[in-house]
């Protein structure tokens, strides 16, 4: 029964079941220590390599996201000499954060396609020249940019990994 000026009971009260208690909210500085500890400097974009020797071409994406202030890892992983350690890392990638993934090889390079066929993230593969590339690197851009439908690579120029980091810019900006 209501008696007027009296708060309704709720319809766990009136039924006779126990109230629900709702646990208070965090205080704000609880909730704000927790926030600093999200770490805001995580890469949001994953700059690999088939090889050690794709280092010094590959370097220009990493200075042009610091210039930029985007955050980003590299990494040396071959998709012929190490399959596993390429789909893994693949896999992973949008779980641990990151958003772009740039992607450098040269001659048959399989690097960028490999790692676009374990992930939803968009690759953006770099066709580099290397000692014994053919055609000036005309190898590793037919194998980067003709990737069978459904699975798309992004392709930049010969060798021009700036570009390859202007484009993840441009992804990540909204
Ligand atoms: C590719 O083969 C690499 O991306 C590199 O451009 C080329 C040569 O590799 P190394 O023999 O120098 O390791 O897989």
């Amino acid at each position: 029964m209501t008696v007027a000026g009296e708060p309704t009971p709720s319809r766990a009260a009136q039924e006779g079941e126990p109230e629900l208690m709702l646990e208070p909210a965090a205080p704000l500085a609880e909730t704000a220590a927790e926030l600093e500890e999200i770490d805001v400097d995580a890469p949001q974009v994953a700059i690999l390599m088939g090889s050690k020797s794709d280092m010094e071409a590959m370097e220009k994406a990493e200075r042009e996201l610091s210039e930029r202030g985007i955050s980003s890892e590299t990494r040396v992983m071959s998709a012929h000499r190490e399959p596993d350690i390429v789909a893994d890392y693949a896999r992973n990638a949008k779980l641990r954060g990151i958003k772009v993934i740039i992607a450098g090889a040269g001659l048959s390079a399989a690097l960028p396609g490999v790692v676009a066929a374990h992930t939803e993230l968009p690759v953006i593969g770099v066709p580099l020249t290397s000692r014994t590339s053919v055609a000036g690197g005309l190898d590793a851009l037919l194998s980067i940019a003709q990737m069978p439908p459904g699975v798309p690579v992004a392709c930049v120029g010969v060798d021009n990994a700036r570009n390859a980091a202007v484009l993840a810019a441009r992804i990540l900006s909204p």
